[in-house]
């Protein structure tokens, strides 16, 4: 059992790598939370942008003499190497912290083996605390690319009943409800960077911006990346100064996907021949569906050509959420074979 000081201060934890998500790659974004000898909450911190200090250094300075005879509460496994800032391990000791909680081991080979040194200072460490959590959600874009040397490509559509994402017409404003565009707003701006084939450009002329619900800009914008051979017009919304975009003149998904090389949270917004062609390549990692109460009967399918011509060869998906969202379904899966 954990104590409930602990559990309090998990949430903390996963609260703050939120907070910070999209604005610390290509390091993670990480969540620590410092409880004074008494179980007291006496410091909160997340990453700072890259060369700026670690999660627990933060939460330790915050702290201040209150850490001694401590607990920490770290998302992610402490660092034991010496990079753009000094080790956290070697920072949690020298507070006098006695005992570590985490979430994830960190599968740095540089960074890693934090633990380690933690327990030969003869701190009491506990890893997996809330570890789902974290797999799930900050942590899980990084984790991905250490482990594959790929983005994370979340695929998110919204559809009719039939799978449509447009009418007959091409007009496909709105097909989910407000609820569903305003998560997705939310989504925005905390992500790396969003995927859009030029054909979107040129029929929806999106700003692709994360806004807030009273329109307003919100403070972090993710990399607009537009993609495809076809020209978009120098006026075009994505082009604005809102946030930086790149226009990458190809339909090769692997030159993309290189070329997002240090963002790893990656959201995939459409049309539907880019999305076939990632789907086709493997390139997906999750699908968000928001599936709205609508029919349509006729217009532009979801997807298109995602290489499959016979049933044997369907992609299938494994669930791995469901939630209402206003009067949508917002369908989670990730494919079969993860
Ligand atoms: C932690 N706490 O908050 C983060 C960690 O280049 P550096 O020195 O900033 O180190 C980056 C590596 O440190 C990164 O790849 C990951 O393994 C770890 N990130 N570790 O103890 C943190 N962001
Ligand atoms: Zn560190």
């Amino acid at each position: 059992m954990t104590a409930p000081g602990i559990t309090e201060a998990l949430q903390f934890a996963l609260d703050a790598s939120e907070s910070v998500r999209g604005t610390t790659s290509p390091n993670p974004p990480v969540g620590a939370v410092i409880l004074d000898a008494d179980g007291r909450i006496a410091g909160v911190g997340a990453t700072a942008p890259p060369g700026g200090p670690h999660a627990e250094v933060r939460a330790l300075a915050a702290a201040g003499d209150r850490a001694r005879g401590g607990t920490a509460v770290v998302t992610l496994e402490p660092c034991n190497h010496t990079g753009r800032t000094g080790p956290c391990a070697q920072a949690l000791i020298a507070a006098g912290i006695r005992t570590v909680y985490y979430s994830v081991p960190d599968p740095n080979p540089i960074a890693g083996g934090g633990a380690d040194t933690l327990r030969a200072a003869g701190i009491t460490v506990h890893p997996g605390l809330g570890a789902e959590a974290v797999l799930q959600g900050p942590l899980r874009a990084w984790l991905h690319r250490q482990r594959t040397g790929r983005p994370h490509v979340t695929w998110k559509f919204a559809a009719s009943l039939d799978g449509r994402s447009a009418a007959a017409d091409g007009t496909s404003k709105w097909i989910s409800g407000p609820e569903s565009r305003a998560r997705v707003h939310d989504q925005r701006s905390r992500l790396d960077a969003i995927v859009v084939g030029t054909g979107t450009v040129l029929a929806d002329d999106p700003w692709l911006t994360a806004r807030l619900p009273d329109g307003e800009l919100a403070p972090h914008q993710p990399l607009r990346v537009v993609v495809g051979t076809r020209e978009i017009p120098t006026s075009a919304r994505v082009l604005d100064d809102a946030a930086p975009t790149l226009v990458l003149r190809t339909h090769d998904v692997q030159e993309v996907i290189a070329a997002l090389g240090d963002h790893p949270d990656v959201l995939l917004e459409g049309g539907p021949r880019l999305a076939g062609a990632f789907l086709a390549a493997g390139c997906v990692d999750r699908i968000q569906a928001y599936i709205a109460p609508v029919l349509l009967g006729a217009g532009t399918a979801a997807v298109e050509d995602a290489g499959v011509s016979t049933i044997a060869e369907a992609l299938r998906f494994r669930r791995e959420r469901v939630e209402t969202v206003g009067s949508d379904v917002l369908l989670s899966l990730v494919p079969e074979r993860d």
